[in-house]
């Protein structure tokens, strides 16, 4: 069975609870909620991971080689500024999702550049809490393709 880590970085705890006319009213366990029943139609299974540091999502990125096939990933503020985050997906050698809630390219400046974008297959920004559906059809379409040509199998 194809298997997803979905993780979610600084304040995305937050969600749902505070500045709602920027991140909406839709709370972090009622996104996951939501993508595990999507994965379960899909015949897949999810791991959830958020962490307001940096070196926790680091270990948590580390600990998915071998056990997922494949991470989607909204790095918050450190997409902007960790090349260790961005050094640590490269390492594990998964396809990677890149899901923003916001449209990070129509807001400040400073918020355009994304680390993370370099090593992922694809970024999604702007879409809200559906985002991470899209993100998961993804990486989901994605990871048959590969099983259908033959270039990787599912983790064991
Ligand atoms: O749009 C996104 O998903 C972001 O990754 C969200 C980050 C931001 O720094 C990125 O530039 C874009 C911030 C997440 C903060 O989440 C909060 C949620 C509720 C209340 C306060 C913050």
């Amino acid at each position: 069975m194809l298997s997803v880590l979905v993780v979610n970085g600084p304040n995305l705890n937050l969600l749902g609870t505070r500045q709602p006319e920027v991140y909406g009213r839709v709370t972090l366990a009622e996104i996951e909620a939501d993508l595990a029943q999507l994965a379960a139609s899909r015949g897949a299974t999810l791991a959830f991971f958020q962490s307001n540091g940096e070196g926790a999502l680091i270990d948590a990125i580390h600990a998915a080689r071998g056990k997922h096939d494949a991470i989607i990933i909204n790095a918050g503020a450190y997409t902007h500024s960790s090349i260790a985050l961005m050094d640590a997906l490269a390492a594990v050698d998964l396809p990677v999702i890149e899901v923003h809630l916001s449209n990070i390219h129509a807001r400040e400046t400073f918020r355009r550049h994304s680390y993370i974008a370099r090593v992922a297959v694809g970024q999604i920004t702007g879409f809200g809490p559906f985002g991470y559906r899209l993100a998961l059809e993804a990486a989901l379409d994605l990871l048959e393709r590969q099983t259908a040509n033959g270039t990787k199998g599912p983790t064991p």
